[in-house]
């Protein structure tokens, strides 16, 4: 993925209502411009030609209305106007109107600082998948994503956590486009039809590490979609049995702790590298620091941004391990 050219998707017409959007858009553009001109063109034609030093005081006559002129100014505007309403509403309806449950993918999004969450139905023995996607900044790319099947409708329940803030979902090569709101659930839809590797962006300035607010939709062929949703691999490009990743190591990636804190450079993120933590410090502070993140605070860094972990004992246990032993 190249974030670095974050416009690239709107090259390309990977869901079925890209077209439509565009359609939408350019018709818009066309007509705005027309209309621009007409309005314009005459404006700095008339201002030239009725110049102060080219009319004389005896020429000016005063014209109270010509109906024929006021008839079509007024008629062939509005008829625009419909034009553009009626692309307008007719994108917006297919964009807006959800297809029907029983015939769609219904995955659970959750959007928080600064990490996209997915969860989907159970698989027929019962699995629920749940995908944390962050951006991780040392390799430059996101890590897990969104993996739906090719020409498959799917429908996003989108929400964000009550302390949380306001996040948009953001698709440039779908053209879908909505807000993800504390306490409330918005959804929107979409069908791929290319396979491929597409952005997600959040839309909404929601703090320091909005910028890297980033995940993906990977679309792929239905075999291969199918294959991993009835495993229990995290996603279809890690193979479940092989991976041997402690507990811990999962823990601090499906609750987003990579995409602050790096645990194996020295790098500062959003929070200070957690390299070599363990020696610094003994478990019971590292277990505040998770529970109560704003009771210490290392120099050069800020309360309030790391928010508190309301984790079970036995998952913090493995987490501050996980912090021990990283190298
Ligand atoms: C939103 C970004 C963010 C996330 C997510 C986050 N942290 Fe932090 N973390 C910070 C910041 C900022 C600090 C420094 C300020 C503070 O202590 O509150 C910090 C401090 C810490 C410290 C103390 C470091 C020190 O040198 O004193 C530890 C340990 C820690 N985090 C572990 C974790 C773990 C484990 C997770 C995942 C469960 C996590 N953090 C998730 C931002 C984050
Ligand atoms: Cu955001």
């Amino acid at each position: 993925m190249d974030v670095n050219n974050t416009l690239s998707g709107f090259n390309s017409m990977a869901s079925t209502f890209a077209a439509d959007v565009d359609q939408a858009f350019w018709i818009n553009f066309w007509i705005s411009i027309f209309l621009g001109l007409t309005v314009l063109i005459p404006m700095f034609y008339f201002a030239w030609k009725y110049r102060e030093s080219n009319v004389k005081d005896e020429d000016i006559i005063n014209y109270t209305h010509n109906t024929p002129l006021e008839i079509t100014w007024t008629l062939i505007p509005t008829a625009l106007m419909m034009v553009l309403f009626y692309y307008g509403y007719t994108s917006m309806k297919t964009l807006r109107t959800m297809p029907a449950a029983s015939e769609s993918i219904v995955v659970k999004v959750e959007g928080s600082k600064w990490k996209w969450k997915y969860e989907y139905p159970a698989n027929k023995s019962g699995f629920v998948h749940k995908i944390t996607s962050v951006y991780d900044k040392k390799i430059g790319d996101v890590k897990r994503g969104l993996y739906v099947p090719v020409g498959q409708k799917v429908i996003l329940e989108m929400t964000s956590p009550l302390n949380d803030v306001i996040h948009a979902y953001y698709v440039p090569a779908f053209r879908m486009k909505e807000d993800v709101v504390p306490g409330r659930m918005t959804k929107q839809w979409f069908q791929a039809d290319v396979i491929g590797e597409y952005e997600v962006e959040c839309a909404e300035y929601c703090g320091t590490n909005h910028s890297y607010m980033y995940s993906k939709i990977v679309v792929m062929e239905r075999a291969d979609y199918d294959k991993w949703f009835e495993s229990e691999a995290k996603s279809p490009f890690e193979d479940a049995s092989a991976a041997q990743v402690s507990k811990g190591q999962s823990l601090y990636e499906d609750n987003g702790c990579a995409g602050c804190h790096s645990i194996d450079t020295d790098a500062t993120l959003v929070g200070p590298s957690l390299k070599g933590i363990g020696a610094k410090y003994d478990a019971a502070y590292l277990k505040t620091a998770i529970l109560n993140p704003d009771k210490d605070v290392p120099t050069g860094f800020f309360p309030g941004v790391m928010p508190p972990f309301a984790l079970p004992d036995a998952d913090v246990d493995e987490l501050v391990k996980y912090m021990q032993t990283a190298k």
